[in-house]
């Protein structure tokens, strides 16, 4: 077909046909290849004779001398590996995770939460560029459920974390971004341990503090920062007791400017509160502090704080009881995440429910009578 020779008007298949060229509507016919000059993509099955490059498999000793020499491709594969939901990737990841054991749990694990918005990631970059300045080596890493949707805190991290995502000693990890907050933890608490391996001595957790996700961040770190706005009210935070319950440290953020002296005021309302609740480690006073991204003011003293914080935990012993307890509890809510998994695949569990579910919704029997008949259909068939 001649590319240049004009194209047929076509009327769009709804046109009244009485509508003739007087009809204003009509359809351009689509072009055959790319706009610049590449051969068209169906987008589905490779084209055939394409070059495509293949990066070769790596072995277990591969992945555990990579990760242990800090060479940041195979860093970023290994994590890669971690987060892959294939059974063959998963068997692989866990050999990889076995040889690099050894190796980690030698950092601190701080996780950071707040409303969006409250400046999680803008502190990690000011946080961030403080601690390489000290010589320390930090690794970023988020936590977000809902970034499977929103795409969300992957384009916040990218923009608010410039230059510490330019500096080749800093590491930085968007959110894994598929499945649920279990499956989440599950890839972040491993690529923990992969930073860790490879090095990485201050490991900083960021998390939407909406919903569940900072109980589980909670769960997997050493140290805990809520940070919060002055004036903006507990309410439009979202903020609850509980909440406060499970910081370490309280930062009141963005003072600076005229929200200076708000946040001021902020932190001793706050500090009074606190002496009415439950500190979130024991032996250490939850403390709040005022601080700025932009001028960097406070920043320094976070990190004294958190430098206190444990030496004092290890001196009692709390910091390696809690990294216990934390295993153990990852250990349980892993296992009841396989055992529901392998019960909402079986088969004739499958079978069943549609029509016990109907049941319940009827009325016809209690939820304890449809519990109890689909464990003895489950018991049935394992
Ligand atoms: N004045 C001032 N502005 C700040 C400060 N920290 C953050 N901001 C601004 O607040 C906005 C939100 O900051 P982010 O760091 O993206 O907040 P975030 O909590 O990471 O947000 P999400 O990842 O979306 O939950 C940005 O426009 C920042 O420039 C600060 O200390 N002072
Ligand atoms: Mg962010």
């Amino acid at each position: 077909m001649d590319k240049l020779a004009p194209k047929k008007e076509k009327l769009p298949e709804w046109a009244p046909q009485e509508g003739g060229k007087g009809f204003a509507c009509h359809v351009v016919e689509g072009v055959e290849g790319g706009h610049d000059g590449i051969a068209a993509y169906s987008g589905t099955k490779p084209i055939s004779g394409s070059p495509r490059c293949k990066r070769p498999s790596l072995t277990v000793n591969d992945y555990v001398e990579g990760v242990l020499k800090a060479d940041r491709a195979i860093l970023g594969r290994t994590i890669t590996l971690v987060e892959s939901n294939s059974a063959a990737h998963m068997e692989l990841a866990q050999k990889v995770l076995k040889k690099l054991l050894p190796y980690t749990g030698r950092s601190i694990r701080i996780g950071i939460t707040g409303v969006p918005g409250v400046g999680k990631s803008t502190f990690i970059e000011a946080f961030g560029r403080y601690l390489l300045e000290k010589g320390y080596k930090p690794a970023v890493l988020a936590v977000d459920p809902s970034s499977s949707i929103t795409g969300g805190s992957i384009l916040g991290d990218k923009t608010r974390m410039e230059s510490l995502s330019r500096d080749n000693r800093c590491f930085i990890r968007p959110s894994p971004s598929s499945g649920t907050l279990g499956g989440v933890a599950r890839k972040s608490r491993e690529t923990m341990l992969v930073c860790e391996a490879a090095g990485y001595d201050v490991l900083l957790i960021e998390t939407v503090g909406v919903g569940q996700s900072e109980i589980t961040v909670r769960s997997m770190v050493d140290f805990f920062i809520l940070l919060m706005l002055a004036g903006a009210g507990d309410e439009l935070q979202g903020i609850k007791k509980g909440i406060i319950e499970l910081a370490d440290a309280i930062l009141i953020t963005k003072a600076d400017g005229n929200n200076k002296t708000l946040a001021k005021a902020a932190r001793n309302e706050y500090a009074n509160a606190l002496h009415y609740l439950r500190p979130a480690t024991e032996g250490w006073q939850t403390e709040v502090f005022t601080c700025s991204a932009v001028t960097g003011e406070g920043i320094s003293k976070i990190w004294s704080l958190i430098d206190n914080f444990r030496t004092k935990t290890m001196e009692s012993g709390a910091f390696e009881s809690r990294r216990r307890r934390q295993a153990l509890k990852w250990m349980h809510t892993m296992l009841s995440e396989q055992l529901r998994a392998i019960f909402f695949k079986n088969p004739s569990v499958v079978k069943a429910l549609p029509e016990i579910e109907k049941e319940v919704l009827n009325g016809t029997i209690t939820p304890t009578f449809a519990v109890n008949s689909l464990i003895n259909i489950f018991e049935g068939n394992t």
